[in-house]
């Protein structure tokens, strides 16, 4: 190889400089002059100044990684939920002063260009968002790593209002084209599908193999992920299908146009849209296809570009480990054995000793629905040799059983990866267990419930094998990119190490009890809460108080979730202060706050929507209640929007039914930027009221073991229904059709639901709830010794910094080292 030439150095970094780099970029990237270009002209033309100035670190980063093929993390995600790329891009690149000294120079608004940017909503909720936060500390702390994923044409839906009933768009996030993303279309690699296997001849020796039936291209589109100012840049590598031909030109020509494209659209289905599910698997082909197409793009790329040539795969555990986002990306484990097994004619045990040790698995959650499967028809006729294996992993896995439980045929058949019940069928969780070389919940109490319940057979078989990783957010963009006052204050105070090390927020402790510093902690929140004003006005033409308390719930829709026991509380106000038993001069002015979107097939989930708006109007209408009392629920929750919401937020409500949420990442965000819990024993709440202790935590409601107890018991929601009033007056209201125009039968499902079943115990902790509810008013009374506690909050986040997911990932289960790239 001739010597390599360096890349461009690093652009000046001057106002001049970026502005000439601007022009340059709108006169010949988008063929405008100033004058005449457009806003979204103008933000492709300064993401692309931003991206040039990344781009020499980007190819040092790859040049550096290709040369020490050092230990490397590739986290298998179906999901990235990012987020906006300008801001975080600026902010890394350190060039945020810069740019918005030269845009404005020439007299272009530079937020409005930052606003034009429509964010890349390539997930769901919590599981794809923790994704793009863990690619964030990977490259700020010098992680070698590469994301990989799929590039879904249309993402997550747009979420809009029809009378209060949620209707679904599609999100068409590439229309206006996206600057950040590089195609690499030379490096297409093939994916087969179908058809049939059979035994075949090497060099004299049996070995087996597929002859799929169709074939689909994946093409690559590498994402920057550049550290925070530390001069790397990761990739992110999602993956976009393709026809193998576009079109056959025989059956154009005859004038079957339809057909002729058939193949082609047939392929392109594969990435044209994310499955808008969120806590439960959709079992339809096409997902699978998905979940296929994109790890088998992934390894062929890590094994035949990554990897030197003439690498001993023998030694791949020494050189990478898969990480596995949930249960999506499984099907890797035996597309390895087939490569290994089929490809490389390796022995089978040999194959499957570098297999168990190059791939590790998160389970995200607890939910028996949520865990995913796929009938045995289906992926016989997808993936025939792939299921082939699976039979193998699982015959030579139950043997192992077996031998360390003789004769316990209830535990062989609870164990074995192949379900037989209601069908035949692959539980891939099992499949990941058994594969992987470590098993890892998402919290402390989730950890422990994977243990004792969800995989405990696996956990007594190995119990080395299981381990936790408490989930954790990025400081970049939750609280540096999102609140940018408070921000500044801490920076004054301590400096801004906390950026990179969370942990050093413990140094605000002291000024919690300084009155100074708390007049200026509740400044930034007075403010955050007009920025939230603003944007609320402008997106939605809503109005909100900025002088009420801010009591926010913002996640996906879900029972488990139980939106419905906040709704709950304020029909339960409402109703008492219209019927004169309580006066609304003693009730604490709130602003409630929701935003949730609903997977479209989930039909409580939208009555549940439907009925929160529908509360809104009422009592946003009730003059009565002017200035005290308010429901907002703007449409289309998304990164974008809970950048402004959370930082603005006083009250975070984190009330899921005890054993249901696995982490949460939300309730980490809300603690960082000031607000207080009102929460549950659930999930990653349980670390939170760890550290920040009792007296700034509103604890409420039936723990696990009380939960299991209740449940066993035979849990009769009715019982709480006939012995509290309020909770009886309150469902009443929504029975006789008080929110739907006296038309009982509209919200019907949801009463008659939480009297018969209520599967998520809403009933049952609905007195402990308004409780807590009640120390909230008493404690927000007190705005002294309520900012001290919003401050004992932000000064004990540290420990939910991202950053420090990764050392725990790094030391529990991937072993690999931080390397510098800087030259
Ligand atoms: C979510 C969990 O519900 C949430 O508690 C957690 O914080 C987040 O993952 C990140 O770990 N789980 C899912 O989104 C999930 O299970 N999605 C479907 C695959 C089932």
């Amino acid at each position: 190889m001739t010597q390599q030439t360096a890349p461009i150095a690093i652009r000046e970094r001057t106002v001049d400089a970026f502005t000439r780099e601007f022009l340059r970029e709108l006169n010949f990237g988008q063929g405008v002059d100033v004058e005449r270009s457009s806003v979204n002209d103008r933000y492709l033309a300064l993401a692309r100044t931003v991206r040039h100035y990344l781009m020499t670190r980007w190819i040092e980063t790859l040049r550096h990684q290709w040369e020490h093929q050092a230990k490397s993390v590739a986290y298998l995600s179906a999901e990235y939920l990012l987020g906006r790329q300008l801001d975080n891009a600026l902010l890394a690149s350190d060039l945020t002063d810069i740019a918005r000294t030269s845009v404005e120079s020439l007299g272009i608004d530079f937020d409005e260009l930052r606003d034009a940017e429509i964010e890349p909503g390539l997930g769901n909720g919590g599981l794809g968002r923790l994704a793009a936060c863990f690619v964030d500390s990977l490259a700020t702390m010098n992680i070698p790593a590469v994301g990989y994923g799929i590039r879904y044409e249309y993402g997550i839906f747009e979420q809009t209002f029809v009378d209060g009933w949620q209707v679904e768009k599609a999100d068409d996030w590439l229309r206006l084209g996206s600057p950040w993303e590089f195609p690499h279309p030379e490096a297409a690699v093939e994916v087969g599908f179908g058809g049939t296997t059979e035994d075949h001849e090497v060099d004299g020796e049996k070995r087996r193999r597929w002859v799929p039936a169709w074939n689909v291209l994946g093409v690559p589109y590498n994402y920057m992920v550049p550290g925070y100012e530390n001069g790397r840049v990761n990739t992110l590598r999602l993956w976009s299908a393709r026809a193998t031909h576009a079109f056959d030109l025989q059956i154009f020509n005859s004038g079957d146009y339809e057909e002729a494209v058939r193949a082609q659209t047939f392929a392109e289905n594969i990435s044209k849209v994310l499955y808008p599910e969120d806590s439960t698997p959709q079992g339809k082909e096409l997902r699978l296809q998905q979940q296929y197409f994109f790890v088998a793009c992934s390894l062929r790329d890590f094994l035949d570009r990554v990897l030197l040539r003439g690498f001993d795969l023998h030694n791949l555990p020494e050189r990478v480990t898969f990480q596995l986002n949930d249960t999506h990306p499984v099907i890797a484990v035996p597309e390895l054995m087939r490569i290994l097994v089929d490809e490389r004619g390796w022995k089978w045990d040999e194959a499957w000793a570098v297999t168990q040790r190059v791939f590790a698995y998160t389970c995200h959650t607890l939910l028996p629905e949520a865990l995913e499967v796929w009938s045995v028809e289906l992926l016989g006729r997808l993936l025939p040799r792939h299921l082939e294996i699976i039979y193998r992993i699982n015959e030579e896995f139950l043997e192992v059983v077996r031998t360390r439980w003789p004769d316990d045929e209830l535990r062989l058949r609870r164990m074995s990866i192949i379900a037989e019940h209601p069908e035949r069928a692959v539980r891939m969780a099992f499949l990941a267990t058994v594969a992987g070389v470590k098993v890892n919940g998402v919290a402390e109490l989730h950890s422990q419930l994977l243990r004792d319940k969800v995989l405990a057979d696996f956990a007594e078989l190995w119990p080395d094998k299981f381990t936790n990783v408490t989930n954790g957010i990025t400081p970049r963009r939750f609280l540096k990119l999102a609140n940018p006052g408070l921000s500044d204050l801490i920076t004054e105070a301590i400096g801004d190490g906390w950026v990179t090390d969370l942990d050093r927020l413990e140094g605000l402790l002291p000024l919690a009890d300084d009155a100074e510093f708390r007049r200026r902690f509740r400044e930034v929140k007075a403010a955050n809460k007009l920025r939230l004003v603003d944007m609320l006005a402008h997106r939605d033409g809503s109005t909100i108080d900025p002088d009420t308390m801010l009591d926010v719930m913002v996640k996906r829709l879900h029972e488990y979730k139980r939106q419905m026991l906040k709704l709950l509380h304020v029909i339960s106000l409402y109703e008492q202060v219209t019927r004169g038993r309580l006066d609304i001069a003693d009730v604490t002015p709130r602003t409630f706050a929701f935003g949730a979107k609903a997977a479209p097939g989930y039909r409580m989930a939208k009555q549940i929507i439907g009925l929160i708006n529908a509360v809104g109007r009422t009592i946003n209408d009730e003059p009565a209640l002017e200035g005290r009392l308010r429901i907002v629920f703007p449409a289309n929750y998304n990164v974008t929007l809970a950048e402004c919401l959370i930082p603005a937020a006083d009250l975070s409500e984190q009330i899921s039914l005890a054993g249901k949420e696995a982490s949460g990442t939300g309730n980490m965000k809300f603690m960082l930027n000031g607000a207080l819990t009102i929460g549950t024993d659930d999930g990653a709440n349980v670390e939170i009221r760890q550290l920040v202790g009792d007296d700034n935590f509103f604890l409420f409601g039936l723990d696990e073991p009380a939960v299991e107890k209740v449940v066993a018991a035979g849990y009769r929601p009715t019982s709480f229904y006939e012995s509290i009033p309020n909770l009886r007056h309150a469902l009443d209201l929504v029975a006789r059709g008080t929110f739907s125009g006296g038309d009982r039968s509209v919200f019907e499902p949801i009463v008659s639901n939480l009297l018969s079943e209520d599967r998520f115990l809403v009933l049952a902790d609905f007195q402990a709830y308004v409780d807590a509810q009640a120390r909230v008013d008493v404690a927000y009374a007190d705005t002294e010794g309520w900012t001290r506690s919003a401050v004992i909050n932000v000064a004990r986040a540290g420990f939910f910094s991202s950053d420090r997911s990764m050392r725990d990932y790094l030391d529990r289960i991937w072993h690999a080292r931080q390397v510098a790239t800087r030259p």
